[in-house]
């Protein structure tokens, strides 16, 4: 078997990119290992940049996104008993939408599944064969039989986790890495929003966001030790926990509600480079990791397609090489900046056990700053909202 483009993995990277190929009429197909109703169900971001919203209206998947999602035009920080608000309209003259991941999942694989797009569900025992050539291979089982496709590019959109990562020889790999002493607790809530906008708050016993997801049911987190199991939170702790981090001297309250889903989740930062080897292509989590504060990455990994699609529309249609060649240099200047950024973030809003009182001080000292200051707040506002494609 035989095909133009095989993308490894159907997360927001993989649709994506397989949707805006098929645009430019280039085939691919796209290999996942989890069922369709496990990708289109688990939980993750909610943060759409403006580009991002962008790029997905332009390729005809926005319609449910621009009804169903919320556009929000500003953030609230919450620090000292207060709530301060980030203007990010008045500040960028953009905005974000909250719409979650996997309803972006939904829309990809209706679209790839209406254009008849390959997109073939629990795949195992993927691995990648002469990536270094021109004509590199897949080899995977499907419905139990045995199957080796090959292709002109193999794109690697398959996670943290994934397998094509690995799949560059190690001497040529380099990654920077930074594991945070904490974690996040989710939990899903069936209530009303608390807040037109998100809240992170930033509280002496730790973190705490204030998200949404639709007008009836919300999105909250809270920062909790990455070792802590979930049975060792009872719904009266969690709310005991959130009410305590958003205690607000306006009166403003957190609305309580069923809770119905909790989970715990790592936080990391990662780049790992090359992007590129031969003609194996990584993109999104396969290729970097930003801890989940500044909402950036699922952002990241629709940078990345939107580039390769460019490089790949290029190759197929003008035999140009050149912006395949650069990938990794295009695709790492946004990474580095949302790498920096969401670490500022997350140094800015978190509680650090051994953190000195100097150190609290100046986080502190920061905090007021970003209020108080249109320069900061801006710094903040720019990066948020999503810094326009170069
Ligand atoms: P994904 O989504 O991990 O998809 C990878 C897919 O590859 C499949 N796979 C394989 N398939 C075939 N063969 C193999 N060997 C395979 N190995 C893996 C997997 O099953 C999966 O379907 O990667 P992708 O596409 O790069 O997308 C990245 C985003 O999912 C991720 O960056 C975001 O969820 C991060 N994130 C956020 N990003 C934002 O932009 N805004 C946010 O508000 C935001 N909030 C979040 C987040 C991530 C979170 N968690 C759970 C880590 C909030 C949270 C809590
Ligand atoms: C979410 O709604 O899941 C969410 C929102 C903002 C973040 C991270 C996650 O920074």
């Amino acid at each position: 078997m035989k095909t133009q483009v095989i993308i490894v993995g159907a997360g927001p990277a993989g649709l994506l990119l397989s949707h805006l190929l098929h645009l430019q009429g280039i085939e691919s197909v796209v290999l996942e290992s989890r069922t369709r109703a496990d990708i289109e169900s688990t939980i993750r971001a909610g943060v759409l940049e403006q580009g991002t919203m962008d790029i997905l209206s332009e390729a005809g998947v926005g319609a449910r996104m621009r009804s169903e999602g919320a556009l929000h035009h500003g953030i609230e920080l919450a620090f000292g008993g207060k709530r301060h608000r980030i203007d990010l309209n008045e500040l960028t003259g953009r905005a974000i939408t909250v719409y979650a991941q996997h309803e972006v999942i939904k829309d990809l694989v209706a679209a790839r599944i209406a254009a008849a797009g390959q997109l073939l569900f629990e795949v195992s025992a993927v691995s990648l064969h002469d990536i270094d050539s021109k004509q590199p291979s897949v080899r995977f089982t499907h419905g139990g039989e045995s199957q080796q496709l090959t292709a002109d590019f193999v794109i690697g959109c398959d996670g943290f986790h994934g397998i094509a990562r690995p799949t560059i020889p190690e001497p040529l790999r380099r990654d920077y890495q930074r594991i945070y002493p904490f974690g996040w607790f989710g939990i899903l809530v069936e209530s009303a929003p608390s807040s037109e906008e998100l809240i992170y708050a930033q509280h002496e016993r730790g973190f705490a966001l204030v998200s949404t997801r639709s007008p009836t049911v919300q999105r909250h987190y809270f920062q909790c030790d990455p070792k802590d199991e979930v049975a060792n939170w009872s719904d009266d702790r969690i709310w005991s926990e959130m009410h305590t981090r958003l205690e607000s001297s306006d009166g403003w309250k957190l609305k309580e509600g069923k809770i119905f889903q909790k989970n715990i989740i790592g936080m990391r930062s990662f780049v790992s480079t090359p992007m590129q080897y031969g003609r194996l292509f990584l993109a999104g989590d396969a290729a970097h990791i930003v801890p989940p504060t500044g909402a950036k990455g699922m952002n990241l990994a629709v940078a990345d397609v939107r580039l390769l699609s460019i490089a790949l529309e290029a190759f197929y249609k003008k035999g140009q090489e050149e912006r395949l060649s650069t990938y990794t240099e295009d695709a790492l200047k946004r990474v580095w900046r949302a790498e920096h950024f969401s670490w500022w973030m997350t140094s800015l809003l978190h509680r650090f056990d051994d953190a000195s009182p100097f150190q609290q001080e100046l986080q502190r000292a920061e905090l007021d700053y970003l209020v108080s200051s249109r320069a900061a707040a801006t710094v903040l506002a720019e990066n948020y909202v999503g810094l326009p494609f170069a």
